[in-house]
């Protein structure tokens, strides 16, 4: 069976499940938010991660329902947590450039949030810099929508793509997730500390949130910290863990020392 056809399968079947990574607040050590990540659990061959078939969802169209069910998910999952009082935090989701275009993309959205009944304060969508290459109007019109309804909107893997800072200025955004790739050689490398710090104070006065991501050392931490980040991600802290296990992290370490 072609992969396309296999993943179509997965869907229908029930193949896809989320597991969620911990965002950390440095001022406080606390557990912030979340990111919704999507493995596919193939009865033969075991987990396997979105790196291994993201790109051919994203080739055949097959992103949209894919991450259709993945907002109806995380917002049906982030609602359980709140009824039975293990938290509420904002629980971020990846979006593909291709969800964007769509015209129906808005009331998509607005759908799964009137459907579900969730506050929208509780969702954060992902998008990567190659959403703002093509259609821009329509884009920004979208994520305007979206935003006053309440909807908060992350850069994901920021710096690695075409930002421009009059984008920047106009966008309904309220976080820069700065790519791991800048923080991997931190303390050490001058240029990416540069850049680090570079985003960081972008954020600054932006009035936009900066979160980095993939800390992996008590070093790069104490790095973070002192550049004035608000949050950090990275296995440091955790990986991605199925919901059962992030709800365990919830209510036993509601936060890191
Ligand atoms: O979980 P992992 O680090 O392997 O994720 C790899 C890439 O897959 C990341 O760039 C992430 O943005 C993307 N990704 C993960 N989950 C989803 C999802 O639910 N939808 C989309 N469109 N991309 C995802
Ligand atoms: O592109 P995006 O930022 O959505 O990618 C998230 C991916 O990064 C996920 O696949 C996740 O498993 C991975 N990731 C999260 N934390 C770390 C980390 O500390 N180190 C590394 N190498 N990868 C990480
Ligand atoms: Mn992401
Ligand atoms: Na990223």
């Amino acid at each position: 069976l072609r992969l396309e056809n296999r993943l179509r399968q997965a869907l229908e079947q029930g193949e896809f499940e989320l597991w969620y990574q911990p965002r950390v607040r440095l001022a406080d050590g606390c557990i912030c938010g979340a990111e919704a990540l999507l493995r596919w659990r193939h009865p033969e061959e075991g987990w396997i991660g979105p790196g291994d078939f993201i790109p051919v969802a994203e080739e055949s169209g097959l992103i949209v329902p894919i991450d259709q069910w993945v907002l109806e998910e995380v917002c049906r999952q982030n609602l359980e947590w709140q009824r039975r009082g293990v938290g509420e935090i904002p629980v971020a989701v990846n979006l593909s450039a291709r969800d964007f275009r769509r015209p129906d993309f808005r009331d998509r959205v607005v759908r799964v949030l009137d459907d579900t009944g969730i506050d929208p304060r509780w969702l954060e969508l992902e998008l990567t810099e190659s959403v703002l290459l093509q259609h821009t109007d329509e884009i920004m019109a979208t994520l305007q929508g979206l935003r006053s309804r309440g909807v908060n909107f992350a850069i994901d893997d920021f710096g690695t793509g075409y930002s421009s800072l009059a984008y920047l200025k106009q966008l309904p955004v309220s976080m820069l997730k700065v790519d791991r790739s800048f923080v991997r050689d931190v303390p050490g490398d001058p240029n990416d500390e540069a850049i680090v710090k570079a985003v960081i104070e972008l954020g600054q006065v932006f009035g936009l949130q900066v979160v980095a991501e993939g800390v992996e050392t008590e070093a790069q931490l104490q790095f973070l910290c002192r550049l004035g980040c608000d949050s950090v991600q990275g296995f440091h802290f955790s990986r991605p863990q199925p919901a059962a296990e992030f709800e365990k992290l919830l209510r036993q370490r509601g936060k890191f020392a």
